[in-house]
């Protein structure tokens, strides 16, 4: 399998295609490296473009490894090439991203790192400490880097618990675009939002816009699982909407591929 060179992920998801795109979250935790290789793929058959493996527990290195090695040796047996639309930036297959929990949870043979800061916590530990003791190490590795601003809002779920992080509220316009120029000063040209895994709402389509800027890639998860918070999500214009529970919530392989594509239909829509 040819090798994506250094650089490649950014471009990719980068590139401004006129539509918001989705990332399917895998959590190496919440299931065997089996099943999770099985929803990857059910879940870019279903329209994602792009993975991110992690979660907000602490995972072991060998539980990520196990995980990105297996989801890969899924993708080599499936024939990549003309029929899969990977936009302009061609790529062999959609990129497995890192999504970290903890300096611990890297694995060398994924193709990139949301290298980021919890720019909102409370805890050094997650803004500047688990980097650190990472550094190093990721510089050794041919993993590229994705230099992110991580932001989490109301209603926060567990990564707001784990991360102490002091919530963004929901109105708190003003604050989200300083946090998106914070950000952008320090050379972070991703910004993740997220209203917690799970969330009960979503972030809100106020907050997403006061964050969009056009020299920074948006992300934006949390809470997303119906046709109709898609659209609304999406009509506020980040670039990638990440869907996690929504993959793990379902009972069949087919279910998970149906729920993906009814949410990437929105995206083709010219209703946005
Ligand atoms: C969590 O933003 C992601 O980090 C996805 O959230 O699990 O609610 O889809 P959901």
């Amino acid at each position: 399998m040819a090798v994506i060179s250094p650089g490649r992920v950014e471009s990719f998801l980068r590139q401004q295609i006129g539509r918001p795109r989705v990332i399917a979250l895998i959590d190496p935790d919440s299931q065997t490296k089996e099943e999770s290789a099985d929803l990857a793929l059910a879940a870019v058959h279903g329209g994602a473009e792009a993975i991110f493996i992690g979660g907000s527990t602490a995972v072991q290195r060998s539980v990520v490894d196990a995980t990105v090695t297996t989801i890969l040796e899924a993708f080599e047996l499936l024939e990549w090439g003309a029929s899969q639309d990977l936009n302009e930036i061609e790529l062999q297959r959609p990129p497995l991203i890192l999504f970290p929990s903890a300096s611990e949870a890297i694995s060398e043979d994924a193709d990139a790192i949301l290298f980021m800061s919890l720019l909102n916590s409370t805890n050094r530990r997650f803004i500047i400490e688990e980097q650190l003791q990472a550094t190093l190490v990721l510089e050794d590795l041919n993993l590229e880097r994705l230099p992110t601003g991580y932001i989490v809002t109301e209603p926060g779920g567990r990564v707001g618990e784990v991360g102490q992080a002091a919530l963004l509220g929901r109105d708190e316009i003003e604050q989200m675009s300083s946090y998106a120029s914070l950000a952008a000063g320090f050379g972070m040209r991703f910004l993740y939002i997220e209203a917690g895994s799970g969330a009960s709402e979503h972030v809100s389509p106020d907050l997403i816009r006061a964050a969009k800027r056009d020299d920074q890639t948006l992300i934006v998860g949390g809470g997303i699982r119906t046709p109709e918070i898609m659209r609304e999500v999406a009509a506020a214009g980040p670039d990638w909407i990440v869907i996690g529970t929504l993959i793990e919530s379902c009972t069949s392989l087919e279910e998970v591929t149906e729920e993906i594509q009814s949410l990437t239909e929105v995206l083709q829509s010219s209703s946005l």
